[in-house]
């Protein structure tokens, strides 16, 4: 097994993901809402890449079946029923339904892996659940997160780190690029210092200043859930079986239009 790592979204365009698994990052917050969202009961997340997309899509799906959810500069979008906040994605919220994302990194780090033969998305919620699907499948892996302003983010980087060292055994080789080592040995040597690393990051600063701690707190959690959501060609889902729904066939437009 190959292990790569692309330290942002935008890196990972110019990397060829053919053949390959890959695992998309987005501590704070995107994927760490994604996979809060399911653990709540979602039924499908759909990644948009604009705002103006993710409204159109709501509309073509019957009413009450799909919530927008999302941000810019971090704070809900206006007409959008959730933010960006994994403790807005209740039961309540969310069961059942299909959540319509759109995030300034997180959903188009998941676009742009879209050309890998599997992809998953992991947060620190979900991070050894995501390994093992990996470590199953036994084909090579990209790692990409998302980062913060298309650079590096060490939220991003030590739940990558973390993620790859669950997939060295010993005794079995794997080829690491410089990327995944970087991140590994990042993990290795702030191994038990999430919490740290998540409130003393540049992005993590930003959201405690605009009042989000406790989605930091939620985010810096480890292997709360064993729920791993995979890409099925026009949706997040919990298994890799492609289905349309009654409610969203008739759904076209910029992202996954289908679930
Ligand atoms: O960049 C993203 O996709 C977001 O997760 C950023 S934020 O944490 O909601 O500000
Ligand atoms: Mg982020």
């Amino acid at each position: 097994m190959n292990i790569d790592l692309a330290v942002t979204w935008t890196e990972a365009q110019h990397v060829d993901l053919t053949g390959r698994a890959v695992v998309v990052i987005d501590v704070l917050r995107a994927t760490s809402t994604i996979v809060a969202a399911f653990h709540s009961g979602a039924r499908a997340v759909i990644p948009v890449d604009t705002v103006e997309a993710a409204r159109a899509m709501a509309s073509r799906l019957e009413r009450g079946s799909a919530v927008l959810g999302g941000e810019r500069e971090g704070l809900q979008i206006d007409g959008f029923q959730l933010g960006n906040s994994p403790l807005d994605y209740t039961p309540e919220a969310v069961a059942g339904k299909t959540v319509i994302l759109t995030t300034t990194n997180g959903t188009r780090a998941l676009l742009a892996a879209r050309k890998a033969d599997h992809v998953v998305a992991a947060s620190l919620a979900n991070v050894s659940a995501a390994a093992e699907r990996l470590h199953n499948r036994d084909q090579d892996v990209t790692v990409i997160c998302a980062g913060t302003e298309g650079r590096l983010s060490l939220d991003d980087l030590h739940c990558g780190g973390m993620l790859i060292s669950r997939l060295l055994e010993p005794g079995v080789v794997r080829e690491l690029s410089d990327g995944a080592r970087a991140a590994t040995e990042w993990f290795v040597s702030n191994a038990g210092n999430a919490e740290h690393v998540l409130r003393s990051c540049f992005h993590g600063q930003r959201l405690a200043a605009l009042g989000f701690a406790q989605d930091i707190a939620f985010c810096f959690q480890i292997d709360t859930t064993a729920v791993v959501p995979v890409w099925n060609g026009h949706a997040l889902v919990l298994d890799e079986v492609p289905r349309a729904p009654a409610s969203a066939q008739e759904a076209t437009g910029e992202g996954a239009d289908r679930v």
